[in-house]
């Protein structure tokens, strides 16, 4: 098993992949969407009403040559870019709400994933939903005061439904104030997904790429009036109906799976690692379950994160880990030390069991 750093956007330079390096990380998973707000000292949201940002790039699809620079970059730094997350909601949009620009988005998707693989990067995280993350919000109440994100959905409405010009909690071209997604079910969201499955998997296959899935961030059936495909253990497993494709699997996130009303994490780690299906891990922690949780410092959660590590191990998993959003740590540089404990735990955790 691997350690790896995921940077967003504005922190893809060679200052974090010395960071990174220095951490003791050996891989990258690079974000292109730049979805976080505080350039090289991010911070997530505070206020969930406004969505992450915006996404110009609509019709401007990720190049080969920008694909294979952004590899030779973390190469240069003696590091391996493993993975890209997230594909850019102004470029699939209207495959995810089933709109008039879906087939040539799915053109445009198909290019990508090529383009991926040509780039020599082995796994495209994407997570396939319409709210997205939404709904938390920041609060200095993690150990010592950290800042770290709670989900309390007694709190807000969670129904609130997706103004138009909206999706993955982005906008891609002017939302509409009084306009708004129509309720959509869980049944034409799994026919979404099959659909974009069906046409890219063949596609990844081909390219030597994996297409990992995340789990939904807050984990309910319905946010913002739109269905969830991976809502519970159950849901998330059943991704795996739709092909037996060796580059069809799972973007881990242990804190999302924990999070979930029902099931143990333990046994769809070891189930799927056991089968090859896990592409990466987001390796976090937390103190509770939907309808409220906050996520938490790796070593306090619900779950044994040691535990973890040596259902990996038993697995001979090959795959990378990296932290996922840590609580921030009150100093010059919040989400770097977060990470940076996060990082010196897991290393610490993976060479005790070595
Ligand atoms: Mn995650």
């Amino acid at each position: 098993m691997k350690l790896g750093l995921g940077l967003y956007k504005s922190l893809l330079n060679d200052q974090n992949f010395s960071f990174a390096k220095q951490a003791g990380a050996t891989h990258i998973v690079a974000q292109l969407v730049d979805y976080v707000k505080g350039g090289d000292n991010p911070t997530l949201t505070q206020n969930y009403l406004n969505g992450w940002g915006h996404s110009p790039n609509k019709g401007k699809l990720w190049t080969l040559d920008e694909l294979i620079a952004l590899r030779k970059q973390v190469e240069s730094h003696g590091l391996i870019l493993e993975a890209i997350e997230n594909f850019d909601p102004a470029h699939w949009y209207d495959i995810l709400l089933d709109g008039p620009l879906k087939l040539q988005q799915m053109e445009d998707m198909k290019k990508i994933i090529r383009d991926v693989g040509k780039a020599g990067i082995p796994i495209m995280g994407y997570y396939f939903s319409l709210a997205g993350v939404w709904g938390w919000t920041s609060v200095p109440e993690g150990r010592g005061n950290a800042k770290s994100v709670r989900f309390d959905a007694s709190a807000i409405d969670t129904q609130i439904p997706i103004p138009k010009g909206m999706i993955w909690n982005m906008t891609y071209e002017d939302a509409t104030e009084n306009e708004f997604i129509p309720r959509v079910t869980y049944e034409e969201m799994w026919a979404r997904l099959n659909e974009f499955l069906k046409v890219m998997l063949p596609i990844a296959e081909e390219n030597g790429v994996k297409l990992v899935a995340h789990p939904d961030d807050p984990p309910l059936p319905y946010l913002r009036n739109t269905a969830r495909l991976f809502h519970t253990h159950k849901h998330y497993e059943r991704l795996l109906e739709i092909s037996d494709s060796p580059s069809n699997g799972f973007e881990f996130c242990l804190g999302t799976l924990q999070e979930m009303e029902e099931g143990n994490v333990y046994e769809l780690l070891n189930k799927y690692a056991a089968q090859n299906k896990i592409g990466y891990v987001h390796f976090r922690n937390v103190k509770g379950k939907v309808p409220l949780y906050q996520e938490v410092f790796v070593d306090e959660g619900d779950l044994d994160m040691v535990k973890v590590i040596r259902i990996l191990k038993d697995n001979n998993y090959q795959g990378v880990l990296i932290p996922d959003h840590t609580p921030e740590m009150t100093c010059g540089a919040p989400w770097h030390a977060g990470k940076a404990y996060a990082l010196g735990y897991m290393k610490g955790v993976i060479q005790a069991i070595g």
